[in-house]
């Protein structure tokens, strides 16, 4: 029998509307121990800390499936158009407080905890962070996501389920070595396997022409083998406004035809190698950043993930017979990079192949529904397809390409008769040094819009890196300048500061967060910057204690607090940080300066190395060979540290970004494309040292240049150095520190007195020097010695750490979608 006041037959009850559970602490405790007893299946006795974390994130999960499934039947019901965010990498980070953040379910939850004898602190460790991303084009991915959410705008994020996903940085005698990330071992909770709407993708084979029933010729594929996508959906909720959208991940499983035919033949081992081969296409995300590895895997998982994700929205999203032609009233894709820009071909071959539409509508459909943001300006980190592969694996795409190349040629050349070396230039299928497919040019072609992701970066790409295509569609290009997300970066990550922005300005910032600009008088209140410093020895001394029980480091909590945390790349320069640190450790070691004259400073890097970059490496076993050579001398207790905490990764720089003072982003100008952990350390309030690059521009320009310390070449200076013949060497001699510092580190004083450890690595900095970190390093230590001057007025110094915070609502990654929505997508919210 049913209780309550009405009695309602079970079948009506269960067409009633899903309900949350109540939201309150008894209704939090009956649901939790209900998981943990049927869902979980142990008594809260005997249960895990992964038991009760599992059970903790499912009963989370309970408050916001209620508003999931209406947004998923509202869609169905007054559908909007919708941003389809195709992108290889969402570099997630833990979901249970993101969860409990937007839920507003944080109280409610600790003080149940508590009742059942458990606690949250314990709970939220237990959680290992989705880690699908490299570095910051995945960690951009997963705020867009968070802030469509928050604006209530319809978006499918569309991605892959790497079963491994970023890997386990550890270090062995100070060298990098790479574990695998096994985040699915325990149990991954968030995420929803939808078996049913699986999508099946192929591959190879070759293409032929028949004549169809209708007396026309048409061309049809013929695949010679094909794997089987299968959605996980994770829910991506808005902050306390009751939208949750969704990001779809598919996983690649064999297909029952491919392994049935082998294990009726009697060949089990074939059929169990099979499987194996088929599910390698979602088993790991590529560790290299920055240049694409042309792996025929890489290209596999591209397609793959870009046929599902199209199938899905086209065939299962819509209804099965919804008019293609209004296809872009319904969906806007915006490709992250060019990783998933394989997707243009494979909307070409549905609309043309599939559905049958004419090649020049299907044409005019595909433009409408993509744009392009481009992450990059190295040349050589623009993704080129060999022909040869491209031909073998995805043979009708690359016949498409080759007709999209032709006629987009054939324009070009209407318009500039004559001009052949231009044509060349602008192809789609290069022919040198091999025949390949520039895939940033396919994507140029094939989008309504093309952005960079910052001011400079903008124009460099119509400049330098598409300067022929922006000649003949400036109105394609556009900028919209990253941002980051205040939910996780301010609001969740740094409760301190959070606290007393609120107690000061209320909470609207955390939606709203031009709303900081309001602080701006509190700069100026000698009371107000008391407790900002407060709050920031505060973050620092849980920083400290993090880092003991981490990583084994005794760190004092008074000195300056600097930080350099990004991948290891040589043109973001850990090496010239690394020089900084060695000419302060010679100044003393060799008397020059007596350490009571040193500004203490507490350095720490974070960085991992793509596995195969060797140089970057190289780096990393230098800068742990400096940091213990610097801890263990007793002359620098309390005045110089270093700490590199192994594996870098959101969890951590929750941490360590809300307690930095000093934010390091010194690549050479003009090679960091925007940058946006530059933007999560001055919005918790530290300090910027860094070049003219990036969004460092726009972050200087608004905090104020008393504000950020600028130093090194600009852009047009290092092009002109470039074009003049860069001389590393020139610089080594006629800079007696440099010298010192470089000759240093040559004759083995970090590395037992071995000169061969790091001869390498010297003699790359002084013989080639790409990124030009010896060009710069007088700049940088003359901008290094404001820093200790500004530092040493504690009082001006949080005066303009106050006015940084001020000063960077427009870095919300809200402001960008805005942007994206107001310039690229034109789509609306739902009410
Ligand atoms: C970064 N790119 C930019 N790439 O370097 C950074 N690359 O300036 C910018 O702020 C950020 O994108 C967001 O726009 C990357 O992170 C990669 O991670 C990557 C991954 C695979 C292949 C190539």
């Amino acid at each position: 029998p049913v209780k309550g006041p009405r009695s309602v037959p079970t079948h009506e009850r269960a067409l009633e509307a899903v309900r949350a559970p109540a939201a309150d602490v008894d209704g939090f405790v009956r649901e939790f121990l209900r998981e943990l007893n049927f869902g979980q299946g142990v008594s809260l006795a005997r249960a895990t800390v992964n038991d009760q974390y599992l059970a903790l994130a499912r009963t989370v999960r309970h408050y916001l499936m209620a508003r999931w499934l209406e947004a998923i039947a509202h869609q169905r019901r007054e559908p909007v158009k919708a941003v389809g965010y195709l992108s290889a990498e969402y570099l997630l980070g833990r979901q249970l407080d993101n969860a409990l953040l937007a839920a507003d379910l944080e109280g409610v939850v600790t003080d149940g905890l508590a009742q059942c004898g458990l606690s949250l602190d314990t709970l939220r460790e237990q959680e290992e962070e989705p880690g699908l991303g490299n570095g910051g084009l995945g960690r951009l991915a997963a705020c867009f996501i968070d802030s469509l959410a928050t604006l209530s705008v319809p978006c499918i994020g569309y991605g892959i389920r790497y079963e491994y996903g970023i890997f386990r940085q550890t270090f062995v005698d100070g060298r990098q070595v790479e574990q695998p990330d096994t985040w699915l071992a325990l149990g991954s909770p968030w995420e929803f396997p939808h078996p049913e709407s699986s999508q099946p993708v192929n591959f190879a084979g070759h293409t032929e022409t028949f004549v169809d029933d209708d007396g026309s010729e048409r061309t049809r594929w013929v695949p010679e083998w094909g794997v089987i996508g299968v959605p996980y959906n994770y829910m991506v909720p808005g902050y306390r406004n009751g939208r949750v959208n969704t990001l779809r991940l598919w996983s690649a499983q064999a297909t029952k035809a491919f392994d049935l035919s082998i294990f009726n033949g009697g060949d089990y081992v074939d059929a169990v190698r099979a499987q194996t081969f088929a599910e390698n296409i979602s088993k790991v995300l590529y560790p290299e950043d920055s240049t694409p590895q042309g792996k025929e895997l890489r290209l596999q998982q591209q397609y793959f993930f870009v046929a599902c994700s199209l199938a899905d929205f086209m065939f299962e999203v819509l209804d099965k017979d919804f008019d293609l032609t209004r296809l872009p009233e319904r969906i806007v894709f915006q490709l992250n990079d060019t990783h998933p820009v394989i997707a243009v071909p494979e909307m070409m071959r549905l609309l043309v192949d599939v559905k049958k539409l004419p090649w020049d509508q299907a044409w005019e459909i595909t433009r409408q529904c993509f744009n392009y943001t481009c992450h990059t300006l190295l040349p050589e980190a623009l993704e080129v397809w060999p022909v040869d592969l491209l031909r073998r694996l995805l043979p009708r795409h690359y016949e498409i390409i080759d007709r999209i190349n032709a006629e987009f040629l054939a324009d070009v050349r209407a318009r500039f008769p004559g001009d052949e070396m231009m044509v060349r230039r602008m192809s789609i299928i290069s022919d040198y040094p091999e025949r390949g497919v520039r895939m940033a040019h396919l994507a140029t072609v094939a989008s309504g819009r093309v952005n960079g992701v910052a001011e400079l970066h903008s124009q460099l790409l119509r400049d330098k890196v598409l300067p022929d295509f922006s000649r003949i569609w400036p109105e394609k290009f556009t900028n919209v300048t990253n941002g980051v997300t205040p939910r996780r970066f301010l609001r969740h990550a740094n409760p301190s500061l959070s606290g007393l922005i609120t107690e000061a300005i209320g909470d609207g910032w955390v939606t709203d967060l031009d709303k900081l600009q309001e602080l701006e008088p509190l700069a100026g209140d000698a009371s107000f910057r008391a407790r900002f410093r407060e709050v920031k020895r505060a973050n620092k001394s849980r920083l400290v204690n993090l880092l003991r029980e981490r990583d084994g480091y005794e760190l004092p909590v008074e000195p300056m607090l600097d930080v350099m945390v990004k991948r290891l790349h040589e043109y973001k320069r850990q090496s010239l940080k690394l020089l900084h640190i060695v000419t302060l450790y010679d100044r003393i070691a060799s008397g020059r300066v007596a350490a009571s004259q040193i500004q203490p400073r507490t350095f720490v890097f974070g960085a991992k190395a793509a596995p195969g970059y060797w140089m970057a490496k190289e780096t990393i076993h230098l800068i742990n060979a400096v940091a213990s050579t610097v801890n263990s001398d007793p002359a620098l207790e309390g005045v110089l540290h270093v700490a590199f905490p192994a594996n870098y990764n959101v969890t951590l720089a929750e941490t360590l970004i809300p307690a930095a003072d000093l934010s390091e982003q010194i690549s050479l100008a003009g090679k960091e494309a925007s940058g946006t952990g530059n933007m999560k350390f001055a919005l918790n309030g530290a300090l910027t040292i860094g070049t003219d690059d990036g969004a460092n521009v726009e972050i200087r320009r608004l905090v104020g240049e008393d504000n950020f310390f600028l130093f090194g070449l600009l852009e047009p200076e290092v092009a002109d150095l470039s074009a003049q013949g860069y001389v590393p060497s020139s610089f080594y001699e006629s800079d007696d520190e440099l010298k010192r510092a470089l000759d240093l580190i040559a004759a083995g004083a970090f590395s037992g007195g071995n000169p061969d450890t790091f001869a390498p690595v010297v003699s790359n900095l002084l013989h080639e020097d790409r990124f030009m970190a010896l060009a710069d390093y007088r700049a940088y230590l003359d901008a290094q010695a404001r820093v200790d001057a500004a530092y040493a007025d504690q009082d001006a110094w949080s005066r303009s750490a106050i006015l940084n915070v001020a000063r960077c609502g427009f870095f919300s990654s809200d402001r960008s979608m805005r942007d994206y929505i107001d310039r690229i997508w034109h789509t609306d919210p739902v009410s």
